[in-house]
């Protein structure tokens, strides 16, 4: 228990005190937090320095988005809700868009930000960094809390992690104004009133009736199909998801950070006849995916519908810890409610020990399409372009990867994030990390530290060159910590690819355009780390292989062809039209 300097009761008698700053910090430790990321400045420039007194590891960062990207994987990661911690104002902001994404994509984290003097920020009286915080945040949280008294702090953090961790996780918000961290009170009443968060993420043990629902339906399918979600990789059921699909034989698609919960190799997985088995199914079980834009929505052209609304024809069980995702876009016949562990382990019990393999024709009919695409992209990725391209890049980070199965993939891009996700096997769970439900940019060095941090094993991040510029100035922090982080920039020259030309024919560049060649590895080198740039597949290999054996934060400059990606990558068609004519 944290303690400041003894004070003189009013009996005479001296009395321990502790305050704000110690007791959140006991809590923390309490429910087994040992990591904060966050960046210093009033008013929680202190609580940084005696956290890290107290024995919690502080990664400090340049800017807080990234420390909350941080918070938010190492949640994803540990399922302990990550913690990021902000100044007030600009810092609690900067710090919200990563607590939102968070929220977006079911990872628990609590943003805890300092705020100001609340009769100042209440009366709008301009405090120094003045915000009502609590109420900017609240709309993009899963939650949000305010403690105003140090005996509060115990009850603040204990909500705080529930609310992240149970049922769907996310995103929380915690407000601390700078009185509280002062705030003094008696020692042993504080340490009593924390608490010890019991079981904060409860089973939820599906119904049994929607459990033979289910179960009945799947029976019926002639053409059935398992997706599988980042809901299923947070879930850490391996072993009973792996189960669920070898003793059914139902064929299976990850999503993209679902990939290698069961390895990308395994021949049931349908990845490479995605187009093929996403209209052709009959019966789809979803197991912690939604069936949001990263699906078509469940219907449309994707799923054998005649046009971009229409049904397919498919019949949906969903497993879900929410029970209002069901029918969110199209019907769900068998929802099962409940945690995933639980789902699947009801599941398996009802399906029992001899299921019949889904018919052959269906089988056979899917691994005629993986052995034929399968032959084409090899074909492809033996080419060596010069310029590289995508694909000869690819197959050395795809070597790269499998030889380093243990390995942490972090990915974001356009070009660079689909290519990837359809190039590189993964061989185990939760080992690819990626721009998620947003598709958002920025995550890359956030998520590339955390990984580091949580797992203690190398990581590798896929940049696109315009993806690492939203976080680039990390690399300080990589080098700072000394973390063995291999970042490659995908350098293109640009957003999507670097041809573009201004029409006008004036000064200015293309708007996608970037400076042309250039030399993202003299960044690493000016705080001490390894710069490489390559411009060949071997000069890849090597320097990705040097990396990993070393540990040392290295950065390669990967040359790519700057007319190699096509726009926005696989999405080019979300991309609205002019109705002018021309
Ligand atoms: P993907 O992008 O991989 O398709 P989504 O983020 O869309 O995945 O979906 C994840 C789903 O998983 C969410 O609907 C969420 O409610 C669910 N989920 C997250 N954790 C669990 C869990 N432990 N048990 C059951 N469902 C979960
Ligand atoms: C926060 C829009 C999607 S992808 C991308 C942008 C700017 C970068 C693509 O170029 P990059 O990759 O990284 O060089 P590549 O391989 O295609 O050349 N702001 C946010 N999120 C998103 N998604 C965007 C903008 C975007």
């Amino acid at each position: 228990m944290g303690t400041v300097e003894p004070q003189v009761a009013q009996s005479g008698g001296v009395q321990e005190v502790t305050d704000g700053f110690h007791l959140v910090i006991d809590a923390l430790k309490l429910n087994g937090i040992d990591t904060i990321f966050g960046l210093p400045g009033i008013p929680i420039t202190d609580f940084t320095r005696m956290a890290q007194a107290a024995g919690l590891r502080v990664i400090s960062f340049r800017h807080e988005q990234n420390a909350g990207n941080a918070a938010a994987i190492a949640g994803f990661m540990t399922q302990k809700p990550g913690i990021c911690l902000t100044v007030s104002a600009p810092g609690f902001l900067n710090g919200l868009t990563a607590l939102a994404n968070a929220t977006t994509n079911c990872f628990p984290m609590i943003l805890i930000s300092g705020s100001s003097e609340r009769e100042i920020v209440d009366l709008q009286q301009g405090d120094y960094e003045e915000m009502d915080q609590l109420a900017v945040a609240r709309p993009l949280a899963k939650a949000a809390f305010r403690v105003l008294h140090a005996g509060d702090i115990g009850v603040g953090i204990a909500r705080a992690i529930r609310a992240a961790v149970s049922g769907r996780p996310g995103g929380v918000y915690l407000d601390l104004p700078a009185k509280l961290f002062a705030q003094t009170m008696d020692a042993a009443a504080g340490k009593t009133s924390l608490i010890k968060v019991v079981d904060a993420a409860p089973r939820q043990i599906p119904a049994q009736d929607a459990v033979k629902r289910a179960v009945d339906l799947l029976k019926s399918a002639k053409k059935p199909l398992i997706v599988l979600g980042k809901g299923a990789a947070y879930a850490q059921a391996d072993n009973e998801i792996r189960s669920l699909v070898e003793k059914t034989g139902i064929p299976y698609l990850p999503m993209s950070m679902a990939k290698g919960l069961l390895p990308d190799t395994h021949e049931q997985c349908a990845s490479a006849a995605r187009s093929f088995v996403l209209p052709g199914a009959d019966v789809v079980m979803l197991i912690g995916a939604r069936l949001n834009w990263l699906l078509s929505h469940g219907k449309g052209k994707t799923w054998g519908g005649k046009d971009h609304k229409s049904w397919g024809g498919q019949k949906f069980i969903q497993v879900d810890i929410s029970p209002q995702e069901a029918d969110s876009n199209v019907r769900i016949d068998a929802p099962v409610v409940g945690d995933i562990g639980s789902c699947v382990s009801a599941l398996l019990a009802g399906i029992g020990a001899s299921w019949p393999k889904p018919p052959a024709e269906w089988l056979s009919a899917i691994a005629e399409r993986k052995k034929n695409n399968i032959a084409k992209m090899a074909e492809t990725l033996a080419k060596n372009p010069s310029p590289m391209n995508f694909h000869s890049a690819l197959n050395v980070v795809r070597d790269i990867i499998k030889a380093n199965p243990d390995a942490i993939l972090v990915n974001e891009g356009a070009n660079a994030l689909d290519f990837t996700r359809s190039i590189v096997d993964m061989h185990k769970p939760r080992k690819r990390l990626d721009v998620g439900t947003w598709g958002i940019m920025g995550i890359g060095m956030g998520f590339a530290v955390a990984a580091a941090v949580v797992s203690r094993q190398p990581v590798i991040a896929i940049e696109g060159d315009s993806a690492f510029g939203f976080s680039g100035m990390e690399v300080e922090t990589l080098c700072r910590y000394n973390l063995p982080v291999c970042v490659v920039v995908f350098n293109n020259n640009g957003v999507y690819r670097g041809t573009d030309v201004n029409p006008t024919g004036g000064p200015d560049v293309a708007p996608t355009v970037f400076v042309k060649g250039a030399r993202y590895d003299k960044l690493i080198e000016a705080f001490g780390g390894v710069g490489v740039h390559a411009t060949t597949p071997d000069e890849l290999r090597k320097a990705m292989e040097e990396a990993i054996r070393s540990r040392k934060p290295t950065l390669i400059n990967a040359v790519i062809d700057e007319a190699a990606g096509t726009e926005s990558g696989r999405i080019t068609s979300l991309n609205p039209k002019s109705g002018e004519k021309k």
